[in-house]
């Protein structure tokens, strides 16, 4: 049965590639699935697409799918919905949201039950996307719920994260404390035509000021009126490809010192709130050199006596011959 799904697979057949998608999400067959995938397919361009629910992931996809077919390329789009019993219709909602021509073989479209505890990604997803890339699909789009540990699975899963954030929402804190700004290769400020906008996008080049050593775009978009599509479009062709672990094995410094700087920054609000609010506003006014401000952000923390990991023996050992 898998060798004859494979081989209509590799001919284009939609069918097969929905069987086999609905095999790898009830979890079965999946190690025979993997290895026996047509190696040396060309890698398709996976873009996630990640923010809270209601932001517009949806209906922004379905217009980036548009220009996409204007240019020629098929898309395949992986919808990851929360797993509640309120979110039923999104199913439904996320087809009505992202209109496409019902006989246009370029685009394929799967909702997903995202697993819980797995912060709003589903289950197998690389494997999804190897499948997808079998079939020859140009671009992989996921969509899936922000933020949190699944944030850190969709940056492996994705040569592009693209984080959405709207005005207005109330949780602003919640995004900035979080850190998920060290997920995204781009900002998307959503619906920009809503008031609002100005105050969300200071805030966020505020933050990401703070992080100099990595540029991320901040584009101002809304699906609506139609603003920014095509900025967002060029900002995520300009992320170079192959960033998706196992195709780049070089360390990312940048990515690196960022959260580095989240994690001091967490640490030292929480031993001293009104000082690292402080030491940030001189940052932010330009008073003090960055180099400078680490090491007031440090003093905070004092002495770290915990959580470092040491070289086990043999590891000194081998360091040592
Ligand atoms: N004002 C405004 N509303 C939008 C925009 N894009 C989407 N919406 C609305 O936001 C709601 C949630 O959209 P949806 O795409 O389902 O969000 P998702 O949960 O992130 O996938 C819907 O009611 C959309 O009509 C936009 O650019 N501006
Ligand atoms: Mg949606």
């Amino acid at each position: 049965m898998l060798d004859d799904l494979l081989d209509r697979l590799a001919g284009h057949d939609r069918n097969a590639l929905s069987r086999l998608l609905s095999l790898i999400a009830r979890g079965q067959y999946l190690e025979e699935i993997r290895s026996r995938l047509p190696r040396g397919a060309k890698p398709g361009r996976v873009v996630a697409f990640t923010g809270s629910g209601g932001v517009g992931k949806s209906t922004l996809v379905g217009k980036l799918i548009e220009r996409a077919r204007q240019e020629g390329l098929t898309v395949a789009v992986l919808a990851c919905d929360p797993q509640s019993p309120l979110s039923g219709g999104a199913l439904l909602g996320d087809r009505f949201r992202m209109p496409t021509r019902p006989d246009d073989e370029g685009v394929f479209i799967r909702s997903l039950a995202a697993a819980s505890g797995q912060g709003g990604v589903a289950k197998h997803l690389d494997l999804m996307i190897r499948v997808l890339e079998a079939f020859g699909f140009d671009l992989v789009f996921l969509e899936t719920v922000g933020a949190g540990q699944g944030d850190v699975t969709v940056r492996e899963l994705a040569d592009v994260v693209v984080l959405l954030l709207q005005p207005e929402t109330g949780d602003d804190l919640q995004w900035e404390k979080a850190g998920i700004l060290e997920v995204a290769d781009v900002v998307v400020i959503h619906k920009a035509d809503l008031p609002g906008a100005d105050l969300l996008e200071s805030r966020v080049q505020a933050i990401l000021e703070l992080s100099p050593a990595r540029s991320v775009p901040v584009v101002r978009a809304s699906a609506r009126t139609g603003e920014g599509l095509g900025e967002l479009w060029q900002a995520i062709q300009d992320i170079p490809a192959g960033r998706r672990s196992g195709l780049s094995a070089r360390p990312d410094w940048a990515r690196l010192a960022e959260t580095m700087l989240h994690v001091v920054r967490e640490r030292a609000e929480a031993a001293d709130a009104a000082n690292t609010k402080h030491i940030l506003s001189l940052y932010k006014r330009g008073v003090v050199c960055p180099s400078e401000i680490c090491r007031a952000l440090l003093d905070l923390l004092g002495p770290t006596s915990e959580g470092s990991p040491r070289p086990s023996p043999e590891e000194n050992r081998r360091e040592g011959s």
